[in-house]
């Protein structure tokens, strides 16, 4: 049989194609990257392409064949591991990989079971690229002769893909100015840029990051504490103190969202007892309360509870500044004589906590070397709540008094399996098992809750605390809107998201006597000044981005990590004002004002986190501890 010979560089255009058409088939079939007009798809079509003419291009160089083969198959493999890493990741965090997560490999351990409920063999049509390739090379002849390319030719190619990639950013640019020096949205990113563009980006930002703090001198706090100053408020009069000397408890809520308070699936009630809390006298329930995390997920609510700082834009800060000085809410409690500790039955590694607490100052961390799991006493990711719950308490019998203790729950987490014993209602019957499950665990949840104020109660505990609990993030991402739109009954639009990011906040102070729900917007950021507040404990001069939700100065408010935004009355998300009643577009006009105040913020937080900007702050008298002749306002 003849064999037919190919011109010259065919393999090398084989392997450009398939990876190029690879990926833009990854984008559409992978991730929920929102396209509003026909331009926006034809960036995302051939975003892909640049840096694989630059990358494959090198072939170019190569003298020999097998050399010059060995290289694309290099490439076409690098560049799916690449995707492949991104795509489940996206299952898991609904974003893209950034450069710190990389470095938090302990975590990637015991993301096991979340992982292994992710991967599927179908997975290996990410590699479908390099198998053509192979397929090219065994198959396929080309021209013999000089195998290598003339200079000539290879200065054109590269002119070609120059032209290309300016071509690309000049339509990015188009489409989303400023894209390059506002990058807080990875999505915009991936979607403008490209993945493999986006990749070379993030280790130009996450460099330039680690420059910022060696170069800060703390002459930058002096604009973000000016800002801080402006926007400050006076805490509530009536409820200053009203803690004062108790015990202080608080339990982070995984994964609950608010919709599950106060509502029924299938006819059942999902969180019984958090629910009775919200007519409980002793209670004050906010309803309107936001998450504001960003990929550091459970830590970042930490963060926001102990610092009132936000989170980062990329990665955990729990693990790219855990060697910060921050003066967290334990540091300020431990001043005041109490003794601080975390509970948390999970490796103290996990989101590098044993490194970030000793940073906060919290005096001793329970992990789950502290607390004994018996038979049938683990599922998912570890201990159950309800068991964790009493050994927590007997934990807190033998603390010094009073103390600040935060339990971190953990059953009601991504998958959401559960035991037969422990569920207390049936499955939901949408198409996404997650949000089938999440109604159980949720359930679960609202249970251990009720065995941990029992025990309170029984230990002799209860009265002499305050107990205050938060819900740390979403449980169930975007990809399951199909789903939550049959359990809602009404199309989840970029609205309805962003109200779905509302967790449940709860303060009961037992013997309180006045409980109510509450309306007032508000966020994590708002819980330390809140919190301090409530202890009687004076936070004016320190620096934090939040305030006290039960002053009536209080602004109505809330910042999303990604830049999204809610007040009384808009919702701004994907770039359009919302009227927050009605969730029907509203006038641009109205949320305005807010935009920039929002980028601004983040930007001023980030700031001090970056360049580790507290280390140049004395929040005794509030003044700069390095640069004498700059006098702070108070
Ligand atoms: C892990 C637990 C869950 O220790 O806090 O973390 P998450 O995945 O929700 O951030
Ligand atoms: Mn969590």
């Amino acid at each position: 049989m003849l064999k037919k010979e190919w011109p010259k560089h065919s393999i090398l255009a084989i392997a450009i194609v398939a990876t190029w058409l690879k990926t833009y088939i990854v984008y559409k079939t992978s991730f929920s990257i929102t396209i509003d007009n026909v331009l926006q798809e034809f960036i995302l079509f051939i975003n892909p392409l640049s840096m694989l003419l630059f990358i494959y291009g090198i072939s170019l160089f190569f003298k020999s064949e097998k050399a010059k083969n060995r290289y694309l198959i290099a490439v076409a493999a690098i560049t799916s591991i690449v995707l492949y890493g991104n795509v489940a990741f996206y299952r898991f965090f609904n974003d893209f990989i950034t450069l710190p997560v990389l470095f938090q490999t302990e975590n990637f351990g015991d993301l096991g079971s979340s992982a292994a409920a992710s991967i599927f063999w179908t997975d290996l049509l990410y590699f479908a690229d390099l198998a053509i390739i192979l397929l090219a090379i065994k198959f396929i002849s080309t021209k013999t002769g000089i195998a290598a390319s003339t200079s000539v030719q290879r200065k054109a190619y590269y002119v070609l893909a120059l032209a290309v990639l300016f071509f690309n950013l000049g339509l990015a640019e188009a489409e989303r100015p400023q894209l390059l020096t506002r990058s807080f949205d990875r999505e915009m990113l991936v979607k403008n840029l490209g993945m493999y563009n986006y990749h070379l980006y993030d280790i130009y930002i996450q460099s330039k990051s680690q420059a910022q703090r060696a170069l800060a001198d703390g002459s930058e706090l002096v604009e973000a504490n000016n800002y801080v100053r402006a926007n400050q408020i006076d805490p509530s009069e009536d409820m200053k103190g009203i803690a004062e000397g108790r015990n202080l408890i608080v339990v982070t809520l995984e994964s609950l969202q608010s919709f599950t308070i106060n509502s029924e699936m299938n006819g059942q009630t999902i969180t019984p007892f958090l629910n009775s809390l919200t007519e409980d006298e002793d209670t004050i329930y906010f309803e309107n309360f936001y998450h504001q995390t960003g990929l550091g997920k459970t830590s970042d609510s930490e963060f926001l509870l102990e610092n009132s700082l936000y989170p980062l834009s990329g990665g955990a800060v729990f693990f790219t500044h855990s060697g910060n000085t921050f003066n967290s809410m334990a540091e300020s409690l431990s001043e005041n004589g109490y003794s601080t500790n975390v509970q948390h039955a999970n490796t103290k590694s996990f989101w590098n906590r044993d490194i970030m607490y000793e940073s906060m100052n919290i005096d001793k961390f329970y992990d789950i070397e502290s607390f004994e799991i018996g038979e049938g006493e683990a599922v998912n990711w570890g201990m159950k709540d309800i068991p964790f719950h009493e050994q927590s308490v007997e934990h807190m019998t033998e603390m010094q008094q009073p103390f600040y203790s935060r339990l971190l729950t953990l059953t009601n987490h991504h998958p959401f399996t559960l035991d037969e014993e422990d569920k207390l209602i049936d499955e939901y019957d949408s198409n996404s098992g997650t949000l089938n499950r999440y109604f159980q665990t949720s359930r679960y949840l609202d249970e251990s809750i009720k065995v941990l104020f029992e025990e309170l109660k029984e230990k002799g505990l209860y009265e002499n605390s305050i107990i205050v609990m938060y819900g740390d993030h979403y449980g169930i991402s975007e990809n399951h809107n199909e789903a939550m739109t049959q359990y809602l009954g009404e199309e989840v639009t970029d609205f309805t998201s962003a109200e779905l990011q509302k967790v449940p906040f709860f303060v009961h102070i037992p013997g309180y006597g006045e409980g109510y729900v509450d309306d007032e917007v508000g966020g994590q950021i708002d819980m330390r000044p809140t919190i301090m507040n409530l202890m009687g404990m004076d936070t004016s001069k320190d620096i934090q981005f939040g305030g006290d939700l039960f002053s009536e100065e209080h602004e109505e408010f809330v910042i999303f990590r990604d830049g999204r935004f809610v007040t009384d009355e808009v919702v701004y998300a994907g770039n359009v004002c919302y009227d927050k009643e009605t969730g029907e577009p509203a006038e641009q006009e109205l949320c305005a004002p807010y935009i920039e105040r929002a980028f601004t913020e983040l930007e001023y937080s980030e700031s001090i986190i970056n360049g580790d900007l507290l280390r140049f702050y004395d929040e005794e008298d509030g003044q700069l501890t390095t640069i004498p002749d700059v006098e702070l306002e108070q």
